[in-house]
């Protein structure tokens, strides 16, 4: 069993120096979640965050004790627990009023799976958390077996032959996000080089088609009821073809920006729906 030290007063987060994410880590060449964390430590400037980590690759990011390639404190908790350790941690920096941060960073795995009850819990009780869940779509730290996030025909190590069931469904801005309070979530689409055996180099091109093709919606809920649709995909079919191709993970299931095409459209009229956005048919393929 894995206990936790709570300090009753835990120093402050200092205020920031270092990039998030130092050299000499542990994650693959060309890693989303790597790109993720330095956009992330743009967009925090000298603002003191708390980091937690579930079990993944960014808490092997972190490092064995007492080294650690993270420029933040931070907790590595266990896989389901991330957002009811960021609650603890939110709740004292709180009562401490040093302005400190708190951010979950996780997986789709410590999210769409086994962190779903405890993020669920945290957001219905509107902790003051902005957690973040990286999504590369599997579980990549062991090995890359699938996660409810991956998507329907991608190969995985233990789906090799193409998973069978759709991405659960879930749903930019962190500088935003991080000043705000109460409970956000924010969604990032972390290309892993490794599991989808693509290029290192084309993460962020698979992102842009992955947009393009309207097959990643970029969109923001604000409190829980206003659905702003916040980029107009034009549904490219050369950029959704693309966006299979250059990853080896959809070659096995075989398949085609044709058999995607209906999903696709079936989502974004989910989404005009729920945005009250009338958008001529003409705009979906
Ligand atoms: C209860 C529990 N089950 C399984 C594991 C083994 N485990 C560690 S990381 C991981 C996968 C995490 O996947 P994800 O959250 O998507 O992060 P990624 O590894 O992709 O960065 C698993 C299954 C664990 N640490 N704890
Ligand atoms: S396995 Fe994937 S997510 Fe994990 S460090 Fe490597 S590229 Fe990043
Ligand atoms: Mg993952």
């Amino acid at each position: 069993m894995t206990t936790l030290t709570v300090l009753s007063t835990p120093p402050a987060a200092p205020a920031r120096g270092a990039p998030l994410l130092r050299p000499g880590n542990s994650n693959c060449g060309g890693c989303g979640m790597s790109m993720a964390l330095q956009i992330f430590s743009r967009a925090l400037e000298q603002r003191r965050v708390q980091l937690v980590v579930p079990a993944s690759c960014a808490a092997v990011a972190a490092g064995p004790f007492p080294t650690t390639s993270l420029g933040a404190p931070v907790v590595l908790s266990t896989f389901g627990a991330g957002a009811a350790v960021a609650t603890g941690l939110a709740r004292v920096a709180r009562l401490n009023g040093d302005g400190t941060r708190v951010v979950c960073w996780a997986g789709d795995g410590g999210t769409y799976d086994i962190g779903m009850a405890s993020l669920s819990a945290a957001a219905e009780r509107d902790e003051d958390v902005l957690y973040v869940c990286y999504d590369n779509e599997i579980y990549g730290n062991t090995g890359g077996q699938r996660s409810s996030a991956t998507p329907a025909g991608a190969s995985t190590t233990n789906t090799p032959a193409g998973k069978p069931e759709q991405k659960k469904d879930m749903i930019r801005k962190m500088r935003r996000a991080l000043d705000l309070t109460g409970f956000r979530f924010l969604h990032v689409l972390a290309p892993c080089p490794t599991g989808w055996k693509s290029e290192p180099a084309l993460g962020i091109e698979l992102v842009r088609l992955a947009v393009r093709s309207g097959l990643y919606p970029v969109v923001e809920i604000v409190d829980g009821r206003k659905l702003v649709i916040n980029h107009e995909p034009d549904f490219s079919k050369e950029a959704l073809e693309l966006y299979l191709s250059l990853q080896m993970r959809f070659q096995r299931s075989g398949l085609s920006a044709e058999g995607l095409a209906e999903a696709i459209a079936q989502s974004w009229r989910d989404l005009r729906a729920r945005s009250g956005r009338i958008v001529p048919a003409d705009r979906e393929r």
